[in-house]
């Protein structure tokens, strides 16, 4: 398990990897944080690709190509808004990181990078979201082996510090 997770502290639009997840809204036609990031690095094709998918619903996935960006397939997942943890946030949230998982699978990729998903605009609590992405990651890589790599992807430094820590205590390193 430890050697198929791993920590990357920066720009998720720098990696190569088969998949990277986006961080979308409901309309999938772009917006600030990852979201902007990923749409500025992919070029103006990615927002005519997602123009064509009818949204996509909190929890759920879909996915496109990945245009210029250095991944191939971008994963457009919708997290939840929190709004006080009574709305089904922490379900949502690990729907967000189980649905991109089964989509990878599916297409045959091995490896995808997630950003942390809800913890900017969307207001999830960074801590109680770091738990979630990582016990929801592990437990589908343990009964999926075909996925080979899983990236977390911390842009800001409270994030990385949050998931230094959280992964030293889920794989014991
Ligand atoms: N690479 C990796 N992570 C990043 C990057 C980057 N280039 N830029 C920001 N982050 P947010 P949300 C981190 O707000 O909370 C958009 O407008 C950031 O530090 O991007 O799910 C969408 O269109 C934070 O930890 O996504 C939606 O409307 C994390 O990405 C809404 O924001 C998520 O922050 C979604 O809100």
């Amino acid at each position: 398990m430890k050697e198929k997770i791993e920590l990357v502290h920066g720009d998720i639009t720098r990696l190569e990897v088969d998949a990277i997840v986006n961080a979308a809204n409901r309309s999938l036609l772009g917006g600030g944080g990852v979201d902007g990031a990923i749409h500025r690095a992919a070029g103006p094709e990615l927002l005519e690709e997602t123009k064509t998918l009818n949204g996509c619903q909190t929890g759920q996935a879909k996915i496109t190509s990945g245009y210029k960006l250095p991944a191939k397939y971008v994963i457009h997942t919708v997290g939840p808004v929190w709004k006080g943890g009574k709305r089904k946030e922490s379900e949502l949230l690990a729907s967000c990181y189980t649905s991109s998982l089964q989509l990878a699978s599916r297409h045959g990729l091995q490896t995808i990078a997630f950003p942390n998903i809800s913890t900017g605009v969307y207001g999830f609590p960074k801590k109680a979201a770091a738990d979630i992405a990582i016990s929801t990651v592990m437990d589908f890589l343990s009964d999926h082996t075909e996925i080979q790599k899983v990236y977390f992807v911390c842009f800001d430094q409270e994030n990385h510090q949050l998931y230094e820590k959280k992964l030293q205590e889920h794989l014991g390193e």
